[in-house]
């Protein structure tokens, strides 16, 4: 814990729905659901007007339906969030060069390097306001809450006290005092598992932590566990804002705006994913035993599954080999198979366990040297499918119209509303769903696949 509030904690609100609220006026204001649509679909983010309700995150599609069913259900658009990501990083990273992304919304920034005249409260206030206000312009209207205190623990409590679009700063020595009243599940490492073992022994509090003790604590979870619970209840924490974590993995992922379901289309593009993951791994001097590879279905559910090679490896066509393999068997698996067919949209692979040389004759491989396939053309994913492809709120262009996005879709039928961020809420036109004037729209410039250092294998 430091002697002055120098660790900021910054937190989109409700991000997800929030775009979607910026690029489709006439959302703004209204209850706005985003995650998986169909059947078995789950809630990655609600609106607050939706929250008030109470639909929440990872809860079923239906449900939030049945609480809330005038909000719009969206599907997503991946593309326009991580644009939105960027640009907020981006701002980080100019008011201090050392900045920690936890998610694509959140992110640790150390003020002790902004180079702030001094770092008393009335200061730091002032500059998390500032940056706040910077934000909502960077982003054209995006709101962030903000949290500053002496430790990471403290500021990222702190940053939700006061949402959505707050501030709170914890002046130093009052840290205590803000923490015991609450649910002892605020402390980072106090999940479910741990929360009931806790009430069992009669805590439920930080206050009860605090009053608990080392012994006792380490008695009910063991040192590590215990040891920890003990230093944070009383907010004791050192951990430093850290810019570049040690790559522990190296990964490479791409998000589709279009469900994925033909599977050699997914295998290519695994295999070109592999391809890159080897390349930078040889870049890097590095190589590794475990291949994972992460799928996310159309209906926002997301698993990964791993293989770990007998060595190490940074040879492309041996990490596409696994990696086809784990596929294969989703592809086969009676819940996932169905799942794969319905439609992929977020494909990676990533290399784990890594080792800072690679032992060159137990990866080699004389069957793939010189194999080809891996470097065969791709096509590129469909932008769109014909029929099922209009999935609500995506992006679409129509040859007189204009761009909008879609309202909704079935039974031949594919009704769009004509807006932007940049219009005023804009008039609703229905079409049959394979009208050739309608397409759908993607950014102009083609997305890297980004190499996300958040959801590397798990
Ligand atoms: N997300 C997700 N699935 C979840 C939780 C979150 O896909 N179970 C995505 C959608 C969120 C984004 O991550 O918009 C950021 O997560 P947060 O927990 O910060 O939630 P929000 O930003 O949506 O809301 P808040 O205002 O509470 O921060
Ligand atoms: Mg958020």
């Amino acid at each position: 814990m430091r002697s002055q509030a120098s660790v900021l904690h910054l937190d989109l609100d409700a991000f997800f729905a929030a775009v979607e609220q910026r690029d489709k006026p006439s959302l703004r204001g209204k209850p706005v659901v985003v995650g998986g649509v169909g059947g078995r679909g789950v809630v990655a983010t609600a609106s607050y007007e939706a929250r008030v309700h109470g639909v929440r995150s990872a809860m079923s599609t239906r449900e939030a339906r049945s609480r809330c069913p005038h909000a719009a259900f969206l599907s997503g658009r991946f593309h326009a969030y991580r644009e939105a990501s960027g640009v907020v990083m981006g701002l980080l990273r100019e008011v201090s060069p050392l900045v920690e992304p936890l998610s694509l919304d959140e992110a640790f920034v150390d003020l002790e390097q902004a180079g702030l005249p001094d770092l008393e409260v009335a200061t730091v206030t002032d500059f998390a306001q500032d940056l706040r206000r910077r934000v909502h312009e960077a982003t054209d209207g995006l709101t962030a809450s903000v949290g500053v205190a002496t430790s990471k623990l403290l500021a990222k409590i702190a940053s939700d006290l006061d949402k959505p679009d707050g501030l709170v700063v914890v002046a130093p020595g009052t840290e205590q005092e803000l923490l015991r009243p609450m649910r002892a599940t605020i402390i980072p490492g106090v999940g479910p598992a741990t929360a009931e073992r806790l009430r069992r022994a009669g805590i439920t509090t930080v206050a009860d932590l605090e009053e608990a003790g080392l012994d006792e604590l380490v008695r009910l979870l063991g040192r590590a566990h215990g040891g920890g619970l003990h230093l944070l209840s009383r907010a004791r924490d050192d951990r430093p804002v850290v810019a570049e974590r040690e790559a522990k993995s190296v990964s490479v992922e791409g998000t589709y705006d279009t469900d994925l379901s033909d599977l050699r289309l997914i295998e290519g593009l695994l295999a070109r994913q592999a391809g890159e993951v080897a390349t930078r791994l040889r870049a890097a001097g590095l190589s590794g035993r475990t291949v994972t590879i992460k799928v996310r279905f159309h209906d926002f559910t997301t698993l990964s599954r791993s293989t770990t090679l007998a060595s190490p490896t940074d040879h492309g066509p041996t990490v596409a080999r696994s990696a086809r393999a784990l596929l294969a068997e989703l592809v086969a698996g009676p819940d996932t198979g169905p799942q794969v067919r319905a439609g992929v949209r977020l494909l990676g692979v990533g290399v784990s366990g890594l080792a800072d040389w690679v032992q060159e004759d137990l990866f080699a491989d004389a069957e793939d040297d010189g194999a080809e396939e891996e470097d065969e053309e791709l096509p590129e994913p469909p932008r769109a499918r014909h029929l099922g492809a209009w999935a609500p709120g995506m992006d679409v262009v129509h040859a007189e119209l204009g761009r909008g996005w879609v309202w909704g879709a079935g039974r031949g039928v594919v009704t769009v509303r004509f807006e932007t961020r940049e219009t005023p809420a804009g008039p609703v036109r229905s079409f049959p769903d394979d009208d050739p004037a309608l397409r759908a729209w993607t950014p102009p410039v083609p997305e890297e696949p980004a190499q996300d250092p958040l959801s590397g294998p798990a």
